[in-house]
């Protein structure tokens, strides 16, 4: 037996091809290492008779595909698929199926950080001009699962580095690399190839949107597509950035400043009506425009959203105030580009110090990265997780730090330690899996935690 297609892994990636491959009259059938994959129930459900693999990685019928779809959280190198694309099999991932198969432009987003946060905001942006958009991918709803008999105005995906690799026929209407930090270090042979992850986002678009202080994400020297930029400084014409001004006031020599959101020479919004707080986040409101601009989005309604906007959970999440100190869950904080944004955008805005939690699995990740902002803004840096030990080392010897063996002691000690006018931060600059199910369960559990303090 041979099969249009095998499917390797069977998580939310997964079950989103099979439902797909089902409703396009494909053939295929499913392999996954473990033997209870999280989509095995739905699975069994929706197709008894389909051929599924459990355990390991079934060689064998994964030579009998045409193209193997795998998902982004199985490492490419494994022996298995190795062996089948030196058969000539090929690889493609659940984003190349949705490309091959939508009609309507496609909006996608990529880079270390931000991407859930843009593609949120330029989802809200579609649907304030009046356009339908479908918002998914990385960002929790699989790009397939978007797919419905009538095409809406956009899709706005999120695309991760690890979909990227395995993505061919994207050629999206606009396309934006926000940032890029190292991360996933475990699964690439260099951060250079983990830049080229990226880039691909970029292959067939016809717009682009690139970070103008951050030349990784410029596009490539030969690319015809016409790129607007963000950034911190004052831009260009027909570009986004920041203008600051400062007032002298009447008598004493004090001036105060003010910080507006920029679209070449016009303010266009004072960074202080915006909710979500820190520097990065203003540049996340200017990407967002950028990419709303580049899809042909009039600015009003985008500055509206931008108005509203309180941002996601998990990113910077305000969670309580209790005896003048301040608790914040950034649980998205999974890398050190993340964590020092994060622990720069909330202490620079604060008089007090920030006590920092952070650990779980670092992903060959240097934390000495982390060192610099620590000094600088946290009283404390409490460590858990499998990776305490890397990040203190990293950390350094003048950071002030407590090893504490359960997240709940992490945050008890916390507690102790704060005084007032103090952020308590939960930026991990690792990956949750070795304590919890996922970024969102270990936000879940910190937010119990603090408010049961
Ligand atoms: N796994 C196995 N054996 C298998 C298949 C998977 O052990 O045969 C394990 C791997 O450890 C892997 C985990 O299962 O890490 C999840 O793999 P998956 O690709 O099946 O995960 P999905 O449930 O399909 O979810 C993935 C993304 N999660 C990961 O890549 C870990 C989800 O993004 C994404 O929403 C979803 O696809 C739909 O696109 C989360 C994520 O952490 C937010 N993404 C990574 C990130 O943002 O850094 C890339
Ligand atoms: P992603 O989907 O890329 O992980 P999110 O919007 O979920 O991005 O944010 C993830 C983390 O990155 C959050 O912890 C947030 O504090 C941090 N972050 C948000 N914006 C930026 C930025 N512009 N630069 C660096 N880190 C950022």
């Amino acid at each position: 037996m041979t099969y249009d297609y095998v499917i390797v892994g069977l998580g939310k990636t997964g079950i989103s091809c099979a439902k797909h491959l089902a409703k396009i009259n494909a053939t295929f059938a499913v392999t996954d290492s473990r033997e209870q994959p999280p989509g095995l129930d739905e699975f069994k459900a929706l197709f008894p008779d389909i051929t599924l693999s459990l355990g390991k990685f079934d060689e064998k019928l994964m030579l009998t595909a045409r193209e193997l779809v795998v998902s982004q959280g199985v490492s490419y190198t494994e022996p298995a698929i190795l062996t089948c694309i030196k058969q000539g099999i090929t690889m493609i991932g659940d984003i190349e199926l949705f490309a091959r198969h939508v009609k309507a432009p496609i909006i996608a987003i990529t880079g270390s950080n931000a991407k859930s946060t843009v593609t949120t905001l330029v989802g809200e942006m579609v649907k304030a001009a009046g356009k339908n958009g479908k918002v998914g991918g990385n960002l929790g709803t699989p790009a397939l699962d978007l797919i419905t008999e009538s095409e809406p105005d956009f899709y706005i995906l999120e695309i991760s580095n690890f979909q990227l690799e395995t993505t061919y026929s994207l050629n999206a209407v606009v396309a934006c690399v926000l940032n890029i930090t190292p991360d996933h270090l475990d699964r690439y042979a260099s951060f250079d190839d983990y830049i080229a992850a990226k880039q691909r986002v970029y292959h067939g678009c016809h717009k682009a949107v690139v970070n103008r202080d951050d030349k990784l994400t410029w596009l490539p020297a030969n690319h015809q597509a016409e790129a607007v930029s963000f950034g911190a400084d004052q831009p260009q014409a027909k570009h986004f950035g920041l203008i600051s001004t400062s007032q002298k006031m009447s008598d004493d020599s004090e001036s105060i400043t003010h910080t507006y959101l920029a679209f070449g020479d016009e303010k266009v919004m004072d960074v202080n009506d915006l909710k979500i707080k820190g520097k990065h986040n203003w540049l996340n409101a200017l990407a967002a425009l950028a990419i709303g601009y580049q899809a042909g989005l009039p600015l009003k309604p985008m500055l509206q959203v931008l108005q509203n906007f309180t941002g996601l959970p998990h990113r910077c999440e305000w969670v309580r105030e209790l005896n003048g100190v301040t608790w914040y869950n950034d649980s998205k904080g999974t890398n050190i580009g993340a964590t020092v944004a994060a622990i720069v955008g909330l202490g620079s805005a604060i008089n007090g110090r920030i006590i920092l939690l952070a650990g779980g699995l670092g992903k060959g990740a240097d934390f000495n990265d982390l060192q610099p902002a620590a000094l600088h803004y946290a009283r404390y840096v409490i460590l858990y997780g499998k990776d305490a030990q890397l990040i203190a080392n990293g950390l350094g010897g003048r950071v002030s730090k407590v090893f504490v063996e359960t997240f709940d002691d992490a945050v008890k000690h916390a507690a102790k330690l704060a005084q007032p006018g103090d952020i308590v931060l939960l930026s991990p600059a690792c990956a949750s899996f070795d304590m919890f199910k996922n970024f969102e369960h270990r936000g879940q559990v910190f937010c119990e935690l603090v408010k049961g303090l």
